[in-house]
């Protein structure tokens, strides 16, 4: 890992933090004109929260306006709490608005499948709403779930039963809560992976928001109204939190659920049994930014301190409840915790979850990572089950034409496989826990519908996110456009000697970090239609960030831009040495500390020793 060095001298002199920024309304009293000034600066969906009724707003009414397939702007932002986003076919745009039509609209519905693992029956249902609603495809995503997309409104309440029907929902996937909670997947240390799933399982029951809006809006539930603000939402009031939050637990030495990136991060201290005897506690991760708004950068996260098995849940609530307390509520571009640890520093954060917890935070213990990727092809575990990894080109679980059938042969595989299936967090899919006399009949249905077991070395360390055409905040192409990009710079990589190098690559159709792109060696962020800017030097086990290398690159010019840093590569590394390390070693880029220092290409922050 780097060192975070600057700003951890300027934690002794962190002003005492201020008390929580949001307020409820006194019941007692009128409000005061300094109170409803302060309200008066609060972001606009501060308000839509306050007003929404604890996330009901104008749904259930807005469900029954058949004339339009969309529903309200206010109800657009509540309707992420519960787990979906309105979108509109960004490919038929020009062509309706030429016939004076409304917009394509239809659905984005993201599910909440803590650590990521479901049973073949699950699996079996949500083929099932994929053919039916769903355009026949599964999207896996970066965070050890599935997406549905081009779900139409007077769907949705069917898609929504179907869900609840395999005993899966969408509560608080998407939203200013703690998002969907993941924990490392493939199983094969059993007793660390299964704690870490254990935890990431507690950590996403116990934040979970209580309101009845869900059951009561998608599934005609009882409308349980009135009561206390402590007793709908105990923890979350009535504005949850400032911002998406986002929990994850890591097992050493594979960082493939990328702990640096997360708001919150709990990596397993293992002893020599590989049993876990406490975690490490990360905080302050986070990618999204804003393209020219140097204010705002990606970030990873600090290691915090350690806390032993029984206190985690417990640490979780308490970070994430500073970070509802202290967060940014008035600028939602500033308002994830990577900005209010900046702001406060990161002792004072430790000192204010200490007080919380009850308790003081242990010394953070010594981990390594080696990689943040997946392991592709079949693994034994401890207890000699067999887990095989599929490569699922970002994460695109559909019958392709001419190609794979994944959808089709996962289905039949669920159909008698007997373990179960679980997500990674980069868009791939494990067949689990299979008996040794089941594992050749699974090979075999693997190989009967085309499905992939692995890929070139770049392919396999690749992630795309979606972008066009569902996504309404993509700048340029991402998921349709990375494959093609590889195939040349698999050319390219070969006729350097440099075919099997693990090199990270990650492309962004804008610079939200979808796909976390500044932590991959080379990262592809949309600039404008088929324009990107081109980031390099992050580390292989996801621990340091990228640097901006060049700015808005055509893409038809990314392949000449990379290809004499893969010939220098090839001639200059030394043995071992990772792409993004030569490339800082070598000067053609500069090192990044972390977040504050991201945008500054000087290299003056650069340790000394390095060219
Ligand atoms: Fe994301 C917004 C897709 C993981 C940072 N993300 C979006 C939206 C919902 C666009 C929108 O707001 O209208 C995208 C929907 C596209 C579509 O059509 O499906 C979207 N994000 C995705 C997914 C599906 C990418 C993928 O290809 O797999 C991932 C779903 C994760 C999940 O299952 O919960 C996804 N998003 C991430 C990650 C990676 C991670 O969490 O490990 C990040 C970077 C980490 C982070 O949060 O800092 C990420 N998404 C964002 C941001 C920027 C947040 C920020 O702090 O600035 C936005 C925009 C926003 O929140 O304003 C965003
Ligand atoms: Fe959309 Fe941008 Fe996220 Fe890609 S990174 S899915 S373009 S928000």
């Amino acid at each position: 890992m780097d060192d975070h060095s600057p700003r951890d001298d300027a934690q002794a002199l962190a002003p005492t933090p201020a008390p929580r920024v949001y307020e409820t309304p006194p019941k007692d009293r009128p409000i005061t004109d300094a109170e409803a000034a302060r309200a008066a600066q609060l972001a606009a969906n501060e308000h839509i929260k306050i007003a929404s009724g604890y996330l009901r707003g104008g749904l259930a009414d807005g469900l029954l306006k058949h004339a339009t397939g969309a529903i309200s702007e206010d109800d657009g932002q509540l309707v992420k709490f519960h787990g979906m986003y309105m979108q509109d076919d960004r490919d038929l745009r020009p062509e309706r608005t030429k016939k004076k039509l409304d917009k394509a609209y239809s659905f984005m519905i993201r599910l909440r499948i803590a650590g990521g693992v479901i049973s073949p029956q699950q699996w079996l249902a949500l083929d099932d709403i994929a053919v039916t609603y769903a355009g026949s495809a599964l999207r896996a995503t970066t965070r050890q779930t599935f997406q549905y997309h081009g779900v139409i409104k007077s769907n949705l309440k069917r898609t929504m039963a179907a869900i609840d029907g395999a005993l899966l929902d969408t509560i608080a996937a998407c939203g200013d809560v703690n998002r969907n909670v993941m924990a490392a997947t493939n199983p094969a240390q059993v007793g660390a992976h299964g704690a870490a799933h254990r935890l990431a399982k507690d950590i996403s029951d116990s934040l979970l928001p209580k309101t009845s809006a869900w059951r009561e809006i998608w599934l005609d539930g009882e409308r349980v109204v009135g009561g206390e603000e402590e007793e709908v939402e105990p923890v979350y009031g009535r504005t949850y939190l400032p911002r998406k939050f986002k929990i994850v637990v890591a097992v050493p030495p594979s960082n493939e659920v990328d702990i640096f990136a997360h708001d919150l991060g709990f990596i397993a201290i293992l002893d020599k049994n590989n049993q876990v005897t406490g975690w490490n506690v990360t905080v302050g991760g986070g990618m999204g930014m804003t393209h020219g708004e140097p204010e705002t950068f990606p970030r990873t996260a600090d290691v915090m301190g350690f806390v032993a098995p029984e206190d985690a849940i417990k640490v979780a609530e308490a970070v994430m409840t500073v970070q509802r307390d202290w967060g940014n509520r008035k600028n939602r571009k500033n308002a994830r915790l990577k900005y209010t640890i900046e702001r406060y520093g990161l002792a004072a954060f430790r000192a204010e979850v200490e007080t919380r917890i009850g308790k003081t935070l242990g010394e953070p213990k010594p981990f390594t990572f080696t990689n943040n990727g997946d392991r592709f092809g079949w693994t034994e575990g401890d207890d000699g089950r067999h887990h095989l990894t599929l490569y699922v080109p970002s994460g695109r679980i559909k019958d392709y034409e001419d190609g794979p059938q994944f959808l089709t042969g996962l289905r039949t595989i669920a159909q008698v496989h007997e373990g179960d299936f679980r997500l990674t967090a980069n868009q791939n899919v494990i067949i689990a826990n299979v008996p040794t006399e089941k594992r050749a009949a699974i090979e075999a249905l693997v190989d009967q519908y085309g499905i992939t077991k692995g890929a070139g070395a770049l392919r396999r360390n690749s992630i795309a996110c979606v972008a066009l055409p569902t996504c309404g905040l993509a700048l340029a192409e991402s998921e349709r456009y990375l494959p093609d990009l590889m195939t040349e710079l698999e050319e390219s990589l070969a006729t350097h000697g440099l075919a099997e190098e693990e090199i990270t690559i990650r492309s962004t159709g804008c610079p939200n970090g979808c796909a976390r792109p500044f932590i991959a060696e080379i990262g592809l962020v949309g600039r404008g239609p088929e324009r990107y800017h081109l980031y390099l030097g992050a580390a292989f086990d996801g621990s340091r960030l990228s640097k901006l290398y060049k700015e808005d690159v055509a893409a038809s010019d990314i392949r000449d831009t990379l290809d004499p840093l893969f010939a220098d590569f090839a001639k200059g590394r030394n043995p071992g040495e990772h792409f993004g390390d030569y490339l800082i070693r070598a000067g053609h880029v500069a090192r990044t500390v972390n977040g504050p220092d991201f945008h500054d290409r000087t290299g003056a922050l650069k340790p000394a020793g390095h060219a």
